[in-house]
């Protein structure tokens, strides 16, 4: 990996889904005062960077991602104010702070909307994607397009007859890119935060700006690509460089749904241009339960492609999806290892690391016992619509909880108290129930937590350059549980050896690999506790269940 130097890829960012977070005020929805209550904790784990999740005012359809004043915070996050306080606050504790920003579509309620909506002549009836229905009968939809949320991406308007398009929920109206108006609007916007201090910018849903060229029927509605990727995008994201993050000090992160290693490297070269970094779903959307193999080839080709070219992020979850130790480790018998495990990857393979809250705790995905306890619009309308088509709602429930993005959104857990600690009023979202043996303040006593196991790797990233800027290797092949790799920058060589299974293992570093020499290793972190610092006899390196050990190659 032979990239520039730059701090952003430097970063370890913390994602803060606020209302979750600490509520500060007792009306049961976290807050940004409680965020600002909390930096110290934040601070105290080394993260570079925090990415708040959407706080803009927001008739909260779809938890703050359908925006109705981009100007302006939401009564439930607090004040402007309050914003300005975090902002300052975090940059006095030494980090940076980065905005979820969604360009691609406003909430129903957005003046712009309530305009384009109004009439067809309407000065900003453009800025939607307005469409007659299909062979000019307004009782069809245009396509038989489906959106993430719903079973059409279509939505008649009584007023005019038309149809508007909605990528996600019906209140989520989908912005037309392709006027300029909207975009210098959206560019005006995003200087705007920008010009108060802000870091960075997570963008939102960035690979469906562009629209499909031929409003045509989809052959498969299901497979919902035909929203993403298409003709015009680039243009749009070297316009968005040009006019706003060129002329700024800090760091983007496009969310890019159904990006390829092919595809997505053309979001982040650095020649062309568009963004820094980017989010693809190959794992957290697309790959349900944990296939070593699967994730191998994913993290290979990924790594190839971006090698020398541009810079990617590394996550399991975020507030989108389950929870990580819960999908893809095992949260009960093995939940502290495979936390650890899980934690060592994310920080150990190249990209930037992203811990989503309470992860650094082993958090835990939910389990609700009734839809009414649920409160994601996805899960809802999902549910709906299959009892709808006549399935029985119980299994209904049963097959969309494992899934649910609910799973990742409970109450931060921070001591045995009321409410986990979250916060005196009721919380907006149930709390997980296994809250008295999984939170923060136990986590502080335990010199074996997870927690403190996340402190030493987000420290390791920082006093070790190998960590973000060096090359990979996957030398472990295609062994089903043992994930074995090379990290390599200047003089220093790493290799990092997990065990993504319930039995010991054992692997042979092949010094054929290591071009022959006699190898000695140093320890340099290990999840377990009794682990030897020095290896050099030649034999084979025994790993326990769920076992990580991160080793430098002295000679
Ligand atoms: O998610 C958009 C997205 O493209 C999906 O791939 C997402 O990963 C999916 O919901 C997983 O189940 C973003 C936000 O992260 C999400 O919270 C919003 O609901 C959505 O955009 C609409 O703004
Ligand atoms: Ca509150």
């Amino acid at each position: 990996m032979d990239g520039k130097i730059s701090w952003w890829k430097e970063s370890v960012v913390y994602q803060v889904y606020w209302r979750s977070f600490r509520d500060s005020n007792g009306d049961g929805i976290g807050d940004l005062q409680g965020v600002i209550e909390k930096l110290d904790y934040i601070q105290s784990l080394g993260v570079t960077m925090l990415w708040i999740n959407p706080f803009n005012v927001s008739p909260d359809k779809d938890n703050g991602y359908d925006v109705s004043d981009y100007y302006a915070v939401m009564e439930k996050a607090g004040t402007m104010a309050d914003f300005d306080l975090l902002l300052a606050e975090t940059h006095a504790r030494g980090m940076k702070l980065m905005m979820d920003v969604v360009v691609n579509h406003t909430s129903n309620e957005h003046p712009w909307f309530k305009e384009s909506r109004s009439s067809r002549n309407n000065p900003k009836r453009d800025w939607y994607i307005w469409h007659d229905g299909k062979a000019g009968n307004p009782a069809n939809p245009p396509t038989n397009w489906r959106s993430y949320f719903n079973p059409s991406c279509w939505e008649q308007d009584e007023a005019t007859e038309q149809y508007y398009m909605h990528s996600f929920a019906i209140e989520q109206p989908d912005l037309n890119w392709a006027n300029s108006e909207v975009r210098n609007e959206i560019y005006q916007m995003l200087r705007f935060w920008l010009d108060k201090g802000v870091d960075g910018l997570r963008l939102d849903a960035l690979a469906l700006l562009a629209k499909p060229e031929h409003f045509t029927d989809a052959e498969d509605p299901f497979d919902i690509r035909y929203l993403t990727h298409n003709p015009g995008l680039h243009d749009y994201l070297q316009e968005m460089n040009r006019e706003v993050f060129r002329h700024y000090d800090m760091m983007t992160v496009g969310e890019i749904a159904f990006a390829t290693p092919t595809t997505g490297v053309l979001f982040v070269d650095e020649q062309r241009e568009e963004l820094n970094t980017l989010f693809h779903f190959e794992v957290a959307d697309e790959m349900p339960v944990w296939d070593m193999a699967r994730f191998k080839r994913i993290q290979k080709q990924w790594a190839e492609a971006l090698n020398g070219r541009g810079f990617g992020s590394q996550f399991l979850n975020n507030h989108d999806h389950t929870r990580q130790v819960t999908r893809y480790g095992n949260d009960k018998t093995y939940r502290v290892e495979s936390a650890k495990l899980l934690a060592t990857m994310i920080h150990t393979l190249p990209g930037i690391p992203y811990i989503y809250q309470g992860e650094e705790i082993g958090m835990t995905g939910v389990n609700y016992e009734t839809i009414e306890e649920y409160q994601d619009i996805a899960m809802i309308n999902r549910y709906e619509e299959e009892v709808g088509n006549g399935k029985e709602p119980l299994d209904v429930l049963r097959s969309l909880q494992p899934l649910s993005r609910d799973n990742s959104r409970s109450p931060m857990q921070w001591n045995a108290d009321i409410n986990a600690g979250f916060g005196s009023g009721t919380p907006w979202i149930k709390v997980n129930p296994n809250y008295n043996e999984i939170n923060v303040e136990l986590a502080e006593r335990d010199p074996h937590s997870v927690l403190a196991f996340y402190r030493k790797l987000i420290q390791l990233r920082k006093s070790n350059p190998v960590m973000v800027y060096g090359n990979f290797t996957d030398i472990s092949e295609d062994d089903p549980h043992l994930y074995v790799y090379v990290r390599e920058y200047e003089e220093t060589e790493w290799i990092v050896l997990l065990n993504h299974g319930e039995s010991s293992r054992s692997f042979e570093i092949s010094e054929s690999v290591f071009g022959g020499k006699q190898l000695e290793l140093k320890l340099v972190l290990g999840s377990y506790e009794d682990t030897a610092t020095q290896w050099n006899d030649g034999s084979q390196i025994e790993l326990k269940p769920y076992e990580a050990r991160i080793y430098e190659v002295v000679s």
